[in-house]
């Protein structure tokens, strides 16, 4: 039996008027053309200089061949004049870097530009992804093992140093780079895998592993890492665990916080918590790792992780859709869990305006050659190939005979699926590609879901700062998308430059809307600088009493990612 992906004819570009459909999906014949040619692009990885190659630690462009003006962005403090430096943390010095220095030997390494100018090898740890926010680190350290890990956070407590835990440094909120000049503590050194047993599924890792290297080593045995997102091919372990990732594949897998069965950190006095169990159940007490799962990096720096891994599926099959309405686009998503139950392996949404954006920023041709204003991709992952086809089969018959969906492509191989793939991955690069983006990841309810984005287009609109062409407007667009299978929203406010009156204009303008519909202000990339002060928009003062008090409990120094998470008014 040929792989499904090859079976499966494309869609073609039919209007989906049913005379013309004649059922040859269900029919398998003939066998029909590949997808349009267009353009097959590889998915693109954001590289950061922080988990670069040194020779790349000082280059001047990114891998778009943009300008990488991170000398040009403003420091965090600047832009953010209300935060202020904690005056009771220290002042680095020479006798400090020495003694880091002996703390990590000849394996470890670190970038020091206390008692030298390091300005450009320290760039690139200062600054974060969507240029937005830039600290003023003067020293990274970049230890092996966890009794460096450890060694070096009991000397920062003891001395009231401040320290900034560093992973890929692909977050989304500004959790992941200094504000002032905390010490940056980068795990990219920690990245062997420790363990992995066959039978269970259990992998064991270093925090520094690369979300895209553990799935890679996990394909060759015939599993699947159960998390995946657009920055796998930079963001790590440690990190992912540390924001409770959500990614592409939680409609499937679910929750870091199910799948991570064991966690060591090294705590802010240089403790060592040791729960890497590698067994499913366990119910003693309280279940004190999952603290440390979306901490951002507040409570302990993550060293190694245990998790639970599935059987990698062997038949997968992406189709790619156009959708006339948001109703319509609800509608194929419950005809998916209908028709494709278990075999369904992922629902995500783009709106036109997302799309577009993906287009010009790629100067890629689009799978589908008319404009809808919703495209849906569908994933599924299933053991047998001959029973996914039949389910697939049904359900597009259904979603086209109905006119749920308008158009349509199955993916026919492997490069395929990786370009359809391509054009909801590469949204999210795309967004901050002209200039800088504001970026909102909300749980809303379904129904609801999608009026944020026209909402907030008025809003810019009414406010005078959007324009698609004129450059004198500092927004260019504003677009949707997101895992709508996980009722999370992407609102992605595409920018020509920051601007502060288009941030007051929504902040906390999209809180307030997702407030009012029992949403969350953060579905997955979490709290970090950018949502400190805004907690209480999706906990209330109890709980957020609870969590100042968990962190004084663990961090009483309060020297662990400071100005951060909950530490907001
Ligand atoms: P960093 O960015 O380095 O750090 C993130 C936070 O974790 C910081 O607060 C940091 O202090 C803390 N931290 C990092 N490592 C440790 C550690 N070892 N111990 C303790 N704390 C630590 N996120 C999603 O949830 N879903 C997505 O689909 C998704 N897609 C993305 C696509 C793109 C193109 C980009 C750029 C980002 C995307 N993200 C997504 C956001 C980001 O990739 C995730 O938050 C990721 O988990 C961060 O991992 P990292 O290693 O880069 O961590
Ligand atoms: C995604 O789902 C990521 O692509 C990033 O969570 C979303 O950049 C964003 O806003
Ligand atoms: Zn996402």
């Amino acid at each position: 039996m040929p792989p499904l992906n090859r079976c499966l004819p494309a869609l073609r570009r039919i209007r989906l008027a049913n005379a013309t459909f004649e059922r040859s999906i269900a029919r398998q014949t003939p066998r029909l053309p590949a997808l349009p040619a267009y353009a097959l692009l590889p998915q693109r990885r954001w590289q950061h200089a922080a988990t670069a190659s040194a020779s790349q630690e000082t280059s001047n462009e990114d891998e778009a061949g943009q300008p990488t003006p991170s000398k040009q962005i403003k420091y965090t403090s600047d832009s953010y004049p209300d935060l202020k430096r904690d005056s009771r943390f220290k002042q680095l010095d020479e006798a400090d870097v020495k003694h880091f220095k002996e703390i990590l030997g000849s394996s470890g390494s670190l970038i020091d530009g206390v008692t030298q100018d390091a300005q450009d090898d320290l760039e690139g740890y200062n600054a974060d992804w969507m240029r937005k926010y830039r600290g003023q680190a003067r020293l990274v350290l970049k230890p092996t093992t966890k009794e460096q890990v450890s060694g070096i956070m009991k000397y920062c407590n003891e001395k009231m140093i401040a320290v900034n835990p560093q992973g890929g440094n692909t977050g989304l909120v500004g959790g992941s780079v200094p504000v002032f000049d905390e010490v940056v503590i980068n795990l990219g050194k920690m990245n062997k895998i420790r363990s992995f047993d066959e039978v269970s599924g259990v992998l064991v890792a270093d925090a520094g592993v690369i979300l895209e290297e553990a799935d890679s080593y996990l394909a060759e045995r015939g599993y699947i890492f159960p998390l995946d997102l657009g920055a796998k091919g930079t963001c790590q372990l440690g990190g992912n665990v540390a924001t409770n990732a959500g990614g592409l594949r939680f409609l499937r897998y679910g929750s870091l916080h199910g799948n991570v069965l064991g966690v060591e950190a090294v705590l802010p006095d240089g403790r060592i918590f040791n729960d890497l169990f590698t067994l499913p159940k366990n119910n003693t007490g309280f279940d004190l790792k999952q603290l440390f799962i979306g901490a951002e990096g507040t409570i302990g720096i993550i060293t190694g992780i245990s998790v639970h891994c599935p059987q990698r599926s062997p038949a997968v099959n992406v189709a790619y859709f156009g959708l006339d309405s948001y109703e319509k686009t609800q509608q194929a998503f419950r005809e998916a869990k209908k028709k494709l139950g278990e075999i369904l392996s992922a629902f995500e949404m783009m709106d036109g305006a997302a799309q577009k954006l993906y287009a010009k920023a790629n100067g890629a041709k689009l799978p589908l050659e008319g404009e809808y204003p919703f495209y849906c991709l569908v994933e599924t992952s299933g053991s047998n190939g001959e029973h996914d086809e039949a389910k697939l089969n049904d359900f597009l018959e259904h979603v086209m005979g109905e006119e749920i969906v308008a158009d349509g492509v199955v993916a026919q191989d492997e490069t395929q699926v990786q370009s359809l793939w391509a054009c909801r991955e590469g949204i999210s690069e795309s967004s901050q590609h002209f200039g800088g983006v504001y970026k909102y990841d909300l749980s809303i309810p379904l129904p609801e879901l999608y009026d944020l984005v026209p909402a907030t287009r008025q809003r810019m609109e009414d406010e005078g700062l959007l324009d698609a062409e004129d450059d004198a407007k500092p927004v260019m667009d504003v677009v949707g998308y997101g895992h709508m299978g996980d009722q999370n929203l992407h609102l992605n406010v595409v920018m020509r430059r920051y601007d502060k009156k288009v941030e007051a204009a929504l902040e906390p303008w999209v809180y307030e809307w997702v407030r009012e519909r029992q949403g969350s202000i953060s579905a997955e990339h979490g709290l970090g600088l950018a949502k400190r002060n805004y907690v209480g928009y999706s906990r209330d003062e109890e709980m957020i009493k609870l969590m100042r008090q968990i962190k004084q409990l663990y961090d009483p120094n309060g020297i662990m990612n400071p100005y951060k998470y909950v530490s907001g008014g």
